[in-house]
């Protein structure tokens, strides 16, 4: 059943999303080495109950740390997912850590890498900000805003 759901969420976050991709925060948060701009969330329609947050993380240090975390008081449950193809499938996954290498830029993208919002009560609607706390294994933590952003909205970009 998890997969199931898994595989119609991976269609929805894949291929059509790519467009808008650039139509992002362009606010900036840094710790240490770590910087993460770029984020955003996709609203989410009644009753639905997960969705996806993205964003790009850059690392200007010459040594590589990881995102080793995800949490957020005010939504659901978070986890790192990776999409990867399995046959003429993409599936999605839990990872328990994502590398960014030193003096690089790792970017959380619909149709690759992303943070998994599930157990969400209620729709997530444009113009919400929800802060989310990312943890590295080197540089810390570090608490961004996530804007929601429609997809009716990305769609027009
Ligand atoms: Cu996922």
């Amino acid at each position: 059943m998890k997969i199931l759901k898994d595989n119609i969420l991976s269609l929805v976050l894949s291929g059509a999303l790519t467009l808008f991709l650039t139509q992002a925060s362009a606010q900036v948060a840094v710790n240490g080495n770590i910087q993460v701009g770029n984020t955003f969330i996709r609203g989410t329609v009644s009753g639905q109950t997960a969705t996806g947050g993205f964003l790009v993380i850059t690392n200007s240090g010459s040594v590589s740390d990881k995102l080793i975390g995800v949490s957020s008081s005010t939504i659901g449950e978070l986890e790192i997912h990776e999409m990867k193809m399995e046959g003429n499938r993409m599936l999605m996954r839990e990872i328990s850590a994502l590398e960014i290498p030193a003096k690089s830029k790792v970017e959380l993208k619909p149709g690759g890498y992303h943070l998994m919002i599930t157990g969400l009560k209620k729709p997530l609607q444009e113009g919400e900000i929800l802060p989310i706390r990312l943890k590295f294994e080197k540089a810390g933590e570090l608490t961004v805003d996530f804007p929601v952003k429609s997809l009716s909205t990305m769609k027009m970009h």
